[in-house]
């Protein structure tokens, strides 16, 4: 187990020399301000914040760090929901916020070289604008970094069609632990050069070093849309319907799942979207289809129709508007906030062979019966990817706190039978690292931590996180 120090004032001093004192933080209003991520009810606060503006200035810090031992947690938005940017053994909170710029698009090679602490929508209006597309889309697509989105490996609901955020990462400048700046790859779409750094990196979590750089791939921005809300009277008749959609030949852009209460709670959550459901509909698909030849895109949207009826749904509502469209996804969206305002929860990002849908939302509420909680379910079924966020409602603290982790356990347990793992897209963090032996045997478990202390061998780059 490493020992850490705490930051003595001549640490601070040497921070404050290479960064400027406005960009070195511990007031209380700050240290509060970034001692939470949107995990959950978790605080842990840092010592002091550092918001440094380059690589260099990254690296004369990690050096400090490391003679000083003392622990460094990179922080992009605080959007996260694993607890992965939370300093757990306080010291340094380093902020990639000042790291914001779009250093270029490059329309000729369809590639956009930025700065992690971009938001994630600022940089997809960007390339729209130039008719290109990048299509990760986090829920907290408007808030979250680019860079927080390589270190959870980030997803979204067009993952279906267009896969998650490593599948557009080329090539990245990064800070390792130990102060060195590398490139991890090259600007090209085929690499079969040495091992894959950049790979390697993405999804680390903060723990191997600190992206400074992203060099992306981008593709030709899709024209049309066509969205789809479709009602079903059994939840597990939804899920029963999403593989055979795929069987049909159809790749929709998004295929979102929502279970009764969470399409409820979200519409009572966000202003200005009011939605006729009928008393005995249990869950709804929320279907998007995108592409430049509609009239093949409205064959596809019937066909899937036709399937639709075949698991007992109900009228279909197609959005006829921009705005209609706009108003399902923001209702789509808000559904996440919308349980955090409802009640303490806990989020289990499951997800297994889209196939096996159905069985993960059975055993998901058989395991809630055993356990006696109550889950509220949602999320990006045309990837198997399933939200579970259970909540405590009447459950004893006792019991949430030592009864809980064995149900969840179990529900973990189950996706790996069912071809599955323990997070497709909100990554491990904090809070998912004592189910690690569920996903990994041992020696898997231990080679990942082999690669983490050749990275960082003072144990000092985001502590505590992915590994228990
Ligand atoms: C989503 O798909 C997000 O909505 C979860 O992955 C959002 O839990 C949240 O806040
Ligand atoms: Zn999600």
């Amino acid at each position: 187990m490493t020992t850490f120090n705490k930051i003595t004032p001549s640490v601070l001093e040497s921070f404050s020399k290479i960064l400027g004192n406005e960009y070195v933080l511990s007031d209380a209003e700050s240290v509060l301000n970034y001692s939470h991520d949107e995990t959950e009810d978790l605080h842990f606060p840092p010592e002091v914040i550092l918001k440094p503006r380059t690589p260099e200035e990254i690296s004369q810090i990690m050096l400090i760090c490391n003679r000083e031992q003392i622990p460094v947690t990179p922080r992009g938005a605080g959007t996260g929901l694993s607890g992965a940017a939370l300093p757990v053994y306080g010291g340094v909170i380093l902020s990639l916020e000042r790291f914001n710029k779009i250093l270029e698009i490059d329309e000729r090679n369809l590639q956009a070289t930025v700065e992690p602490g971009v938001i994630n929508e600022v940089f997809q209006l960007a390339v729209r604008e130039k008719g290109l597309f990048y299509p990760p889309d986090p829920a907290s697509k408007g808030s979250c970094f680019l860079g927080g989105n390589i270190a959870l490996s980030s997803g979204g609901p067009k993952a279906v069609k267009y896969g998650t955020t490593k599948e557009y990462v080329l090539n990245l400048e990064v800070v390792l632990p130990t102060g060195e700046i590398i490139w991890t790859g090259a600007n090209v779409l085929k690499n079969s050069t040495g091992f894959n750094l950049t790979q390697l990196m993405v999804g680390s979590e903060g723990m191997l070093g600190i992206v400074t750089k992203i060099v992306f791939r981008l593709l030709p921005l899709p024209q049309k849309t066509i969205v789809m809300l479709v009602p079903f009277y059994s939840a597990g008749k939804a899920c029963e319907s999403v593989a055979s959609v795929f069987k049909a030949g159809i790749i929709p852009s998004a295929m979102e799942f929502m279970e009764r209460d969470a399409i409820d709670w979200a519409l009572r959550f966000v202003s200005g979207i009011s939605i006729q459901i009928d008393e005995k509909v249990q869950a709804h698909l929320l279907i998007e289809l995108d592409g430049n030849d509609m009239e093949g895109m409205m064959k596809d949207a019937e066909a899937i129709g036709e399937i639709m009826t075949r698991f007992d749904c109900g009228e279909i509502l197609f959005a006829d508007t921009e705005e209609q469209k706009q108003n399902l996804w923001r209702m789509r969206r808000c559904i996440g906030e919308a349980v955090k305002s409802h009640s303490v929860y806990k989020e289990e990002d499951t997800v297994v062979m889209r196939a096996e849908l159905p069985r993960l939302l059975a055993g998901v509420k058989e395991i809630g019966s055993k356990y006696g909680f109550k889950s509220v379910c949602y999320g990006h079924a045309g990837d198997g990817n399933l939200h579970v966020n259970i909540i405590k409602g009447e459950m004893s603290d006792d019991d949430w706190n030592n009864k809980l982790p064995l149900g969840i356990r179990e529900i973990f347990t189950l996706c790996v039978k069912l071809g599955g793992t323990i997070s497709g897209e909100h990554g491990i963090g904090w809070v998912q690292k004592d189910y690690m032996d569920i996903a990994f045997t041992s020696k898997a478990l231990e080679l990942q931590k082999q690669i983490r202390d050749v990275f960082d061998p003072n144990g000092i780059m985001n502590p505590g996180k992915m590994f228990k």
